[in-house]
C-alpha cells in the first residue's frame, strides 16, 4: 500500500512569497508545494497538499484524512499557539502529525512560544524555512517506518 502524507497549511500561508519575505522566505507555497511533492514522489510516498484560513475547514480536513492518510505535515500558522479546536482534532483523530514552522518559534515573540498542538504531534521543527517541511517529511516517514 503507497504511503499517503496530508501537507496542511493553517492561515496566512497563501500569502507567502508574496508578502513578508523577509520573515517567512520567497518562496510560495505553491514552490513549497511542489518541493514536498517531489520529495515524496521520490521515496513513492503520495503528498496532498490543502491550505485553508478556516479553523472549522483545517478540522474538517483532519477528520477526512484520518481515512487515508497514514501521517500528516501540518503548519498551524497562529493557530498553534490558540487552537485547543485543532488540539483536540488531532488527538480525536490519532492522527501522526508533525507540526512545522518556517521562522523559528522560540526566537520570536513570547505568545509564539507556547504550542497547544506540539503535545499531541509527534514532534517538532522551526526555523528552517521552507525546507522545515521537508524535515518535517523526512520525520513524519521515519516515524511511520517505526510503528
Ligand atoms: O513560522 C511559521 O511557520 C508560523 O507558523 C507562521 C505563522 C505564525 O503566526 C506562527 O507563529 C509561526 C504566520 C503565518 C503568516 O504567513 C504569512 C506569510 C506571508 C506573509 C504574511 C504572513
Amino acid at each position: 500500500m503507497m504511503t499517503t502524507i496530508l501537507l496542511l497549511h493553517g492561515p496566512n500561508l497563501n500569502l507567502l512569497g508574496v508578502r513578508e519575505p523577509e520573515v517567512y522566505g520567497s518562496m510560495t507555497l505553491g514552490d513549497i508545494n511542489a518541493r514536498v511533492e517531489a520529495a515524496g514522489a521520490e521515496q513513492g510516498v503520495e503528498v496532498r497538499p490543502f491550505q485553508s484560513n478556516h479553523e472549522g475547514a483545517l478540522v474538517d480536513k483532519l477528520h477526512e484524512a484520518a481515512s487515508w492518510a497514514n501521517g500528516v505535515v501540518f503548519n498551524p500558522g497562529a493557530y498553534t499557539h490558540t487552537s485547543i479546536t485543532l488540539r483536540d482534532a488531532i488527538a480525536g483523530t490519532g492522527l501522526a502529525v508533525v507540526e512545522v514552522h518556517l521562522s523559528n518559534v522560540h526566537a520570536r515573540e513570547e505568545f509564539r512560544h507556547k504550542s497547544m498542538l506540539a503535545p499531541v504531534c509527534v514532534g517538532q521543527i522551526s526555523g528552517f524555512g521552507w525546507r522545515s517541511y521537508l524535515l518535517g517529511l523526512e520525520a513524519i516517514l521515519g516515524h511511520l517506518k517505526d510503528i
